[in-house]
């Protein structure tokens, strides 16, 4: 497997990073996980803008060019023969000492790995997930906006080990006023009185590009659908429940906190959305 590490292509033995690297000792530094389908990139566009935005609120500047960095993205695909892969891209802050100070780092870290990705066996999209809502509440924007696809994941993973905890594969993690905000690694969605919901980005949840691309399928599709607040409540009336996020696409949730979402299997709009999302990553994308 090869690394692209800052500017060189290496072997996945020698693509270390310094411990002294504030990416590791703070996790100071954001990411982007990233699909390609079929030898096309997915989203490519969007998910660069999202990691350079995420830089920006950050103040870390990214030590390349955005053309320079997608053109980077395909060498790695291309240098490890991937067709079908998760991509990870991460810009750390860089070196630096053992204070916090970003400005003893001068430059930015920058790595790409390409690798295949099985993340939930295939009988469960056709089954569905039990999930369950968890007791640790998603950062609040005014502590670290949510928005920031960051290196700091322990709020995540904290709901991560609960869910673990629990038994099931995802925790729904809700704001402080006990809104649903997402999940650790997905967004979340119901279909309620026939209308297609997910909370509003104020709700505390990532801008997820699959998020965004259901939204515009529920456009074109003309299904009824709507950026609206929701508590628990809402999810164990709702009469479908799904999650989406770049590693589980669109994953039916069939339920919460022990109890069945409408008839307990995945539901119609959740199966015509799935059929329209992967009908569009076999036909878009930025070419490896
Ligand atoms: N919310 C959070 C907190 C995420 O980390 C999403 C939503 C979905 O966003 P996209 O843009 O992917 O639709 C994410 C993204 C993994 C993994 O390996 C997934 C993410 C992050 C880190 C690891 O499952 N998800």
């Amino acid at each position: 497997m090869k690394i692209w590490l800052n500017g060189s292509l290496v072997a996945k033995e020698q693509a270390v990073v310094s411990v002294f690297d504030h990416g590791l000792l703070y996790g100071d530094g954001v990411f982007e996980g990233i699909r390609a389908y079929d030898g096309r990139v997915f989203k490519l566009g969007e998910h660069l803008a999202r990691l350079w935005n995420s830089a920006r609120a950050i103040m870390l500047e990214i030590p390349l060019a955005r053309d320079a960095l997608q053109a980077a993205v395909l060498d790695t695909l291309r240098a490890n023969g991937l067709r079908d892969a998760y991509i990870r891209l991460v810009v750390t802050r860089g070196t630096g000492d053992l204070g916090l100070d970003p400005r003893k780092c001068p430059t930015a870290t920058v790595f790409i790995i390409a690798d295949t990705i099985t993340l939930y066996a295939a009988e469960l999209y056709e089954r569905g997930l039990a999930v369950a809502t968890v007791s640790t509440r998603r950062i609040p924007a005014v502590a670290v906006d949510p928005r920031i696809k960051s290196l700091n994941y322990l709020n995540n993973i904290l709901a991560k080990i609960e869910a673990n905890t629990l038994g099931v594969p995802e925790a729904i993690m809700l704001n402080l006023e006990g809104r649903v905000a997402e999940c650790t690694g997905d967004n979340v969605f119901i279909v309620r009185r026939g209308r297609l919901l997910t909370p509003p980005i104020a709700d505390g949840g990532l801008e997820g590009i699959t998020r965004d691309t259901v939204l515009d399928l529920a456009r074109s599709l003309a299904i009824p659908h709507a950026e609206e607040s929701f508590t628990p409540y809402e999810i164990y009336t709702a009469e479908e429940c799904f999650l989406t996020g770049t590693a589980a696409e669109i994953i039916p949730v069939v339920k919460v906190d022990t109890r069945p979402i409408g008839p307990g299997t995945p539901g119609p709009v959740t199966r015509r959305l799935t059929a329209s999302f992967r009908e569009m990553t076999r036909r878009e994308g930025v070419p490896v």
